[in-house]
């Protein structure tokens, strides 16, 4: 199908290529119907692309005069003009996570023939997993269920001064935890086989690796392979953590991937890194009454507002946990092996040539995730991708530089890397590919929560985005600390808990960043995620009538602008 103009020298070019090929096209002349201008905007929200010719061959759109010529060079044209019925498939997902699921059910519901490749390689430890990706497995599901663990413990705490009497010494006991934690990823893996072979979409545990154009090498845990063709794929393979490269790192560390498993509880506990993940590690674990210190390379939970990562990390050191500031580890011993042994840890300053040694019972490694797109093929068929972090570019309809091929999730360049994010762009994007949708995945304003002992949550922009994109005196900065109601009985602290919202002055104070830290962020920033797609001003939120007694309703009678220097101590309740 060509979409083309008349008198266009480069429509002309791609109609005389097809025909050279012997290929009848059809060809809408867009100059020459009357909805014309109509079909072109239509295929601009569709392609992305707002120029004729506008090229697709069997449904993949291919582009306009040099893409169209390349693919012919490269031999792409020819193979998507081969009939859709030559392939296995309609489509072929790779990956079986959060994102890949998402997209295949989404396609098999649309009344396709999809394939899901799920294949786990163990960690260095050795650890491996069932069906569902990161989020179920080894990230999300297992760490809000740790998170909760140490929760229960506060409460406990809590409890006494709410009258609550126990003369039982209370402990917590590692592998109970962890086998009721595991228990129930078995049933959620169970769940996702059981609902794909509902929707009659075909399973295979193997790893996927492209071989030629459409086509696909599929190699199980006992190394036999297969090959499967398709008229599109989605790639969406995910990321496993990173290690740092250094004497006895893959040896004797472990890192989240093992940590939601591990047999026997980790002990005395050096965790490296200062993002979400080392955090609410070290969180969890200190909640257990663990021994952790974190290991910071330069800033905590870098991208996010520094000013509640800072408050994140103070309520953390106030309740336990060690932070070794400015130091990184360069080698790994061991001195007792165990479950847990020993290890030695020698690290060195980043500002000078200061080193120092420690010793723990396990060394966490939370130093990033690596994308799981280099020992796939990609460069077979032509799939580029950022070579510094392996990350795949996309278009805002999620397709790669090659016309047949997507890819969603946490590989997709630019995206936030969060569960729900995945979900929506894969089952959008199934829709566009296999329904009637034109639907774009909004990729703006994405909620977060991070599970800390103190929780925080935000929306929209972090203080030092929001000032590097409209300037300070754009800006009006309202917050608050607060004292959760729950707190006061309990003797937990005053004015540690946190608001602030970050309004632009010129459009109608409307809120761009909302931050939270306290209690359940999670559950108040969704609702205010919500607000914030329907456009929430700081008028909207002082019309909002609040819900007493909460955390949430602080947001509707925020008063002191940060501006004003007013305090913002509480003195009461
Ligand atoms: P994944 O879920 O990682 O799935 C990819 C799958 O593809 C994996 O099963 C992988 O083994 C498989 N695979 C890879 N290569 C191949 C191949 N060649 N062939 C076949 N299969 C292959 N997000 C949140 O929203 N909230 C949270 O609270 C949260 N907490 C997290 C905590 C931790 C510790 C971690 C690590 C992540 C957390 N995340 C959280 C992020 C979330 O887990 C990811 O954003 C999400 O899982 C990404 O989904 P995905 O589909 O891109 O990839
Ligand atoms: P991030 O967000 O990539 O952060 C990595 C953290 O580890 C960050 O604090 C880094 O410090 C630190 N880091 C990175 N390399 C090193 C070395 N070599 N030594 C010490 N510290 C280091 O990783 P996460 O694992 O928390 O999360 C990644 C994704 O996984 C996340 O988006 C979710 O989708 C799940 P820096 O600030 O760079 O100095």
């Amino acid at each position: 199908m060509i979409f083309s103009k008349s008198y266009c020298p480069h429509s002309t070019r791609v109609k005389e290529l097809f025909s050279s090929l012997g290929v009848e096209c059809n060809v809408l002349e867009l100059d020459q119907v009357d909805d014309g201008a109509k079909v072109q905007e239509v295929l601009s929200e569709i392609t992305n692309q707002k120029t004729v010719p506008n090229v697709f061959v069997n449904k993949v759109h291919v582009g306009g005069c040099d893409q169209t010529f390349q693919a012919y060079q490269s031999g792409l044209l020819q193979k998507l003009l081969q009939e859709d019925s030559a392939y296995d498939y309609d489509l072929i997902v790779v990956g079986g996570g959060s994102g890949g699921l998402s997209c295949a059910k989404e396609a098999a519901i649309l009344g396709k023939k999809v394939m899901v490749l799920d294949f786990v390689v163990p960690s260095p430890q050795g650890t491996s997993w069932g069906l569902g990706g990161t989020c179920v497995n080894v990230g999300c599901i297992p760490k809000k269920l740790m998170h909760q663990a140490a929760l229960l413990g506060q409460a406990l705490c809590d409890s006494r001064k709410f009258g609550w009497e126990y003369n039982q010494q209370v402990k917590h006991n590692w592998e109970t935890m962890t086998k009721a934690i595991q228990n129930h990823i078995s049933s959620l893996n169970w769940g996702y086989r059981l609902s794909l072979r509902e929707k009659a979409v075909a399973y295979v545990n193997s790893y996927g690796e492209f071989v030629e154009h459409h086509k696909i090498k599929v190699t199980n845990k006992k190394g036999q392979e297969t090959y499967y063709t398709a008229a599109q794929f989605v790639i969406a393979t995910g990321e496993r953590p990173r290690y740092l490269g250094i004497q006895g790192d893959k040896e004797y560390c472990i890192t989240s991937d093992d940590l939601f498993s591990l047999p026997y509880c980790p002990g005395k506990t050096l965790v490296v890194g200062a993002s979400y993940v080392a955090l609410e590690c070290a969180g969890f674990l200190a909640g257990f009454g663990l021994d952790v210190t974190v290991m910071v390379r330069s800033i905590l939970l870098r991208g996010f507002d520094q000013e509640m990562a800072e408050k994140v990390g103070s309520y953390m050191e106030q309740h336990g946990v060690k932070f070794l500031r400015k130091f990184i580890p360069v080698m790994i011993q061991q001195l007792e092996k165990g479950s847990p042994g020993k290890l030695k840890v020698l690290a060195k300053s980043t500002e000078g040539t200061e080193t120092i040694e420690g010793v723990y019972n396990t060394v966490l490694l939370a130093i990033g995730r690596d994308s799981c797109t280099r020992k796939m093929g990609l460069e077979k068929i032509g799939v580029k991708i950022n070579e510094k972090s392996g990350k795949i570019p996309v278009n805002d309809v999620e397709q790669t530089s090659v016309p047949y091929v997507y890819a969603v999730g946490d590989i997709s360049e630019g995206k936030p890397e969060l569960t729900p994010v995945a979900i929506q762009s894969g089952k959008l994007l199934a829709r566009r590919l296999f329904g009637a949708s034109l639907e774009k995945c909004d990729y703006v304003n994405v909620p977060t929560t991070v599970f800390t002992p103190l929780e925080y949550g935000c929306c929209g922009l972090a203080e030092e985005k929001a000032i590097e994109v409209y300037k300070k005196e754009n800006l009006e900065i309202y917050h608050t600390l607060f004292w959760p109601l729950e707190w006061t009985v309990a003797g937990r602290e005053n004015n540690t808990c946190y608001a602030k919202i970050i309004c632009n002055k010129l459009d109608h104070d409307r809120v761009i960043g909302f931050h939270i830290l306290g209690p359940n962020a999670g559950e108040v920033t969704q609702g205010f995620a919500a607000a914030m797609k329907c456009g929430l001003t700081k008028q909207l939120l002082d019309d909002t009538i609040g819900i007493h007694p909460t955390c949430g309703e602080v947001f509707t009678t925020l008063e002191i602008t940060k501006s004003s220097g007013l305090d913002i101590t509480q003195k009461g309740c």
